[in-house]
């Protein structure tokens, strides 16, 4: 029988990895793995208690619809991250503003934490898989005074790690620190996240696609078509409306998820700091690629502002680079003096 290895061996036995690791990135990838399972914990008894359903009218900062888990999620990322001593400032898709950590409680810690806590939310009261998905990032702002939101406005490529949980069938963490990426999956009876995917590589192409079909009369021309070469070449459409679920497919068995611009959503829908850089560094670290509808690569895009959205176009290389040239072909320039 294997030696199972637990998602803190694993993390510790990574430390080496870095020569100069304080172990700060250590402690704070085993409390988002304590977050993950406290959260899995209420996800799942979700039908059983009172938490389940929509709390009152409120909206996030994104202004959408927050559901009652959404918030507990929240809650218990922030206290966990707080607690921990590791992290000196959070940033929410559920919160309009970034979270400063005292320095007497975060023994001046040298990393800001990005994550979007209950992704797919929409999904609780029917039962189908959410996951929640974070962003590490080394802060730049003067480790005497607060964290700054420019701590958080930096650019995908400046992630240190990244990641998702998938709160499923089972409940899978998935994690990068830029070599490579791993799966654990909970094993409930013994409460520890156990290594079941080690080394993950996306295929160059595979069988599914994954986007919104019901939008296709309000996508732009190049998408349009795309959709009906994946139709002409019978792959398999699949959405659950949970990203993290459907990249997770399109990362074990290759395929492609999209999501354009639309006319409700001229940017694009999905936040850049909270969902699109994670998901990208994680894909791009498996061998995937992730771009806008615009061409550029997500993990080169300079945020903003907090709540930014933008397109995406991520998974496995080929499909994307064929989704390229459809963009490139089929695309109208923006501001075209046609007659
Ligand atoms: P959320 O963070 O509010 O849950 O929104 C993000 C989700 C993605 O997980 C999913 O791919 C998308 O929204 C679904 O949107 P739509 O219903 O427009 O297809
Ligand atoms: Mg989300």
């Amino acid at each position: 029988m294997n030696r199972i290895v637990t998602l803190d061996e694993f993390i510790i036995h990574r430390q080496k990895d870095f020569p100069y690791a304080s172990g700060e990135l250590t402690g704070l990838l085993r409390d988002i793995g304590v977050a993950a399972k406290i959260v899995n914990r209420e996800v799942n008894k979700a039908g059983l208690v009172n938490i389940l359903g929509v709390e009152g009218n409120a909206e996030n900062a994104s202004g959408d619809t927050v559901q009652k888990l959404d918030i507990y999620a929240n809650e218990k990322l922030i206290d966990c991250l707080k607690n921990s001593g590791e992290c000196c400032g959070i940033a929410s898709e559920e919160n309009e503003d970034i979270i400063q950590i005292p320095a007497v409680e975060s023994k001046n810690a040298k990393y800001v934490v990005a994550f979007d806590p209950l992704d797919g939310s929409s999904n609780i009261d029917v039962n189908v898989s959410v996951g929640t998905i974070f962003g590490i990032y080394r802060r730049i702002s003067d480790p005497e005074g607060p964290c700054t939101v420019d701590d958080f406005l930096q650019k995908g490529v400046k992630l240190v790690a990244a990641g998702y949980v998938i709160y499923g069938t089972s409940t899978i963490l998935v994690y990068t620190t830029g070599r490579g990426v791993n799966g654990f999956t909970l094993d409930p009876s013994i409460g520890e996240f156990c290594l079941s995917h080690r080394d993950i590589k996306i295929p160059d192409r595979g069988n599914y696609y994954s986007v919104n079909q019901g939008y296709y009369l309000k996508f732009d021309v190049e998408m349009r078509r795309y959709i009906d070469y994946c139709s002409d070449l019978n792959l398999r459409l699949r959405y659950i409306g949970s990203m993290v679920s459907d990249i997770h497919r399109s990362l074990l068995q290759g395929g492609i998820f999209l999501y354009p611009n639309t006319r409700k959503y001229p940017k694009g829908k999905l936040r850049l700091i909270y969902e699109c850089n994670p998901l990208a560094f994680v894909v791009e670290q498996a061998g995937g690629k992730a771009i806008t509808c615009q061409l550029e690569r997500i993990l080169d895009l300079e945020p903003k502002e907090l709540h930014e959205r933008s397109t995406i176009v991520i998974g496995s290389p080929v499909m994307v680079d064929e989704m390229k040239n459809f963009i490139e072909r089929y695309s109208v320039p923006a501001y075209s003096t046609q007659e």
